[in-house]
C-alpha cells in the first residue's frame, strides 16, 4: 500500500490574519461572505465582526437588521485581544452608533501595539442595486471618528461625490476629487473609477502627496455585486501579508479583475440571470 504523506498543518505563527468588520449578505456576493472568500483565496486567515444582517439577492435588498453596537465592539475587542491581526477592514457599518463603537474598539487596540494596525475603510453607503445601506447621520461619525484612524479609504465615485458634497465628472475630475478627499480627511485615498477610459477600469491612489493610476481591462457583461467588498478585502489581505500600499493595490486590482472575469452565472427561479464573483 502506498505510504500516505502526512499534511503538516501550517504553523499558526506563519499565517497572516485579517479582520473584516462588515455586514452579512445572505446571498454571499458581498459583505463578510465575500471578504472571507477573498481572504482564504489569498492565503490569509479571516476573522469577522458582524455589524448587521442583510436579507437580499443580488439586485434587491429586502431587509437590514443591525447588531447592537455593544456586541460589535465586543466582537472586535475579543478578536484583537486574542489574535495577532495584520490588517483590518470595515465594510457596511449601518449606523452612526456602530461606526463610533468600531472606532473606539480600534483606537483601544492600537494603544496596545507598537504601530497602528493597517486599517482599510470601505465607506459602503449604497448597494449596487441602488438601495441605501447606511443611515444618513452615520457619515458624520465616519468623518469625525473612523477616517482619522484609516490607513486607506476606498470610495467609489458615488461615495466620493457624497463625501465631497459635489458631482464628479469621471473623465475630468477624478484627480481633483482624490486629492480633495485626501486633504479633507488627511488620509490616503483610493478612488475607484470603474469603467472610464476606453476598455479600462481605472482607479487613482493619492498617497504621500503622490498620484498613482491603477488600470485593468474592464470585464464587460457581468452583473457585478460585491466587487467593492472583494477589492477592499484583497487590499486588507495584502496589507496583512506585509506588502507596501502600491504593491498591495496592484495585486488586489488584479485579483478583483480575475474574480469578475471567472464569475459564476445561474438562471434564477424568476428567469433572470444571476452572476457572482468567483474568488478562487
Ligand atoms: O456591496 C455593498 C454591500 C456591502 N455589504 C453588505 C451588503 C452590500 C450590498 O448589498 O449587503 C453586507
Amino acid at each position: 500500500m502506498a505510504k500516505q504523506r502526512s499534511r503538516r498543518p501550517e504553523s499558526a505563527a506563519t499565517v497572516p490574519v485579517a479582520l473584516s468588520v462588515a455586514g452579512s449578505d445572505c446571498s454571499a456576493g458581498a459583505g463578510i461572505q465575500a471578504d472571507l472568500k477573498t481572504f482564504t483565496a489569498l492565503g490569509v486567515y479571516g476573522l469577522t465582526a458582524v455589524t448587521c444582517v442583510v436579507a437580499e439577492i443580488p439586485r434587491k435588498v429586502s431587509w437590514i437588521e443591525p447588531i447592537t453596537a455593544t456586541m460589535v465592539r465586543e466582537e472586535i475587542e475579543v478578536l484583537l485581544k486574542n489574535f495577532s491581526v495584520g490588517a483590518i477592514k470595515t465594510g457596511l457599518l449601518c449606523s452612526a452608533e456602530i461606526v463610533s463603537a468600531v472606532a473606539r474598539a480600534i483606537q483601544n487596540a492600537n494603544k496596545e501595539t507598537a504601530r497602528p494596525i493597517p486599517f482599510v475603510v470601505d465607506p459602503v453607503m449604497i448597494a449596487t442595486s441602488g438601495d441605501n445601506l447606511l443611515e444618513p447621520g452615520a457619515v458624520e461619525s465616519y468623518e469625525k471618528k473612523l477616517f482619522p484612524l484609516a490607513t486607506l479609504i476606498t470610495p467609489n465615485l458615488d461615495e466620493a461625490a457624497a463625501l465631497l458634497g459635489t458631482t464628479i465628472n469621471p473623465h475630468k475630475q477624478m484627480e481633483i476629487a482624490a486629492k480633495a478627499l485626501a486633504q479633507k480627511y488627511h488620509a490616503s485615498i483610493l478612488l475607484k473609477g470603474g469603467h472610464l477610459r476606453g476598455d479600462k477600469a481605472t482607479d487613482l491612489l493619492f498617497h504621500d502627496g503622490k498620484l498613482t493610476e491603477f488600470s485593468a481591462p474592464f470585464v464587460r457583461g457581468v452583473q457585478t455585486h460585491g466587487t467593492g467588498c472583494t477589492y477592499s478585502a484583497a487590499i486588507t489581505a495584502c496589507l496583512a501579508c506585509g506588502f507596501s500600499l502600491e504593491q498591495t493595490i496592484k495585486r488586489a486590482k488584479k485579483f478583483v479583475t480575475e474574480s469578475i472575469a471567472r464569475h459564476y452565472r445561474w438562471t434564477s427561479k424568476s428567469g433572470g440571470v444571476v452572476d457572482a464573483l468567483r474568488q478562487s
